[in-house]
């Protein structure tokens, strides 16, 4: 995207995006867990705006993540990169947790369903060989049984050399067992949106309007002809390791592209439509239920940041606004998660009005 573009974008929403503005927090921004980066919370303008230059954000408009509207999260400590296959393996081998995509499906859960068909695995990204329609995601995600996070595309694969890449083929329950373990919790939307914009405003991306900077790119992504031909013009074909593109701000990789990222909240299309245009929400935990108009009978919790399968031909979700959802208890193998943890300073009522667009 050229930075024109970027003015048009800015153009639509930008009367939608006032300036962040960070606490000023008596936390120490030091913690000996130094994989862990501190967010000091703030004020700051959460939703997004369809993209001008592209058609509705790829090939889903983006009402979901409007209006924009004022939120403020307090501080946390948030994982700088995704959780990774090393770190999963050591919280399974210390309780023996097993997830939801290795479990035999009951048909309790799945009625109707065949009992032969009741099989442990879960969904893989499946490329066809020729470009298909975009409106039938069978064409290119498929069941495989024997898939799961040790084998994140069926059997035969493994995490070989992968000790370092997002964990992936995880319910959202299971990144919820590994945070509660890990003493840490699953960011809320709001929590996770402030981290991505490190303090700005508005922008389309965690690193500023453009997708790429100085010819570089800025996150795994997919470029080519989705979802047939994957260029990997940006160094990865499929997953890729953590902390390979630069961080934000806050010290963020990986906040767009790579694996989408469970958060703590319920997904509800309307659910912006539910704030006070003129309170600012403190610390909202997301709706009390689930609601999604295209898949209105199943329970679904917010997914953010977008995948490596995230392209401007298809699903633009690796813009910091937009929204993803999920099956709670389904499993992909383009998405994982990482944590937050509170802190037990509360004292962060100072704001400061940081630079904005
Ligand atoms: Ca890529
Ligand atoms: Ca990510």
């Amino acid at each position: 995207m050229i930075r024109e573009d970027s003015i048009l974008y800015m153009h639509q929403g930008g009367e939608s995006f006032q300036p962040t503005i960070v606490n000023v927090s008596n936390t120490s921004v030091n913690k000996a867990d130094n994989d862990m980066a501190w967010i000091p919370g703030g004020t700051f303008s959460m939703g997004g705006v369809n993209p001008a230059g592209m058609t509705d954000g790829g090939m889903e408009a983006m009402d979901d993540a409007r209006p924009v509207h004022r939120v403020l999260v307090d501080g946390f400590y948030m994982d700088k990169t995704e959780v990774t296959n090393a770190q999963f393996a050591k919280f399974v081998k210390a309780t023996g947790y097993i997830t939801v995509a290795e479990q035999k499906p009951t048909a309790e859960e799945f009625p109707g369903v065949p009992a032969e068909d009741l099989v442990a695995g879960s969904v893989v990204f499946t490329p066809p060989n020729q470009k298909v329609p975009l409106d039938d995601i069978s064409q290119w995600w498929s069941y495989k049984k024997g898939a799961d996070w040790r084998h994140p595309l069926g059997p035969g694969s493994d995490l070989k050399g992968k000790e370092n890449f997002p964990v992936v083929q995880v319910a959202w329950e299971d990144a919820a067992a590994y945070a509660k373990w890990a003493g840490k919790r699953l960011p809320t939307e709001a929590e996770w949106e402030f981290a991505a914009r490190g303090g700005k405003a508005g922008e389309l991306y965690p690193w500023g309007n453009q997708l790429k900077q100085d010819g570089r790119w800025m996150a795994n992504t997919f470029q080519g002809s989705f979802p047939n031909q994957d260029n990997a013009e940006d160094g990865e074909t499929g997953l890729g390791p953590v902390k390979k593109y630069p961080a934000n701000a806050y010290g963020l990789y990986d906040m767009a592209g790579n694996a989408w990222e469970w958060c703590a909240d319920w997904y509800r299309n309307d659910y912006y439509n539910s704030f006070n245009p003129t309170v600012v929400a403190r610390n909202p935990k997301g709706p009390a239920d689930s609601y999604d108009p295209q898949e209105p009978g199943q329970k679904k919790k917010v997914q953010r940041g977008g995948s490596f399968l995230c392209t401007d031909q298809y699903c633009t979700r690796y813009m910091v606004g937009s929204r993803g959802k999920g099956e709670y208890r389904s499993a992909t193998n383009h998405v994982g998660f990482r944590c937050v943890q509170d802190t037990k300073q509360s004292n962060q009522t100072k704001q400061v009005t940081q630079k904005s667009l």
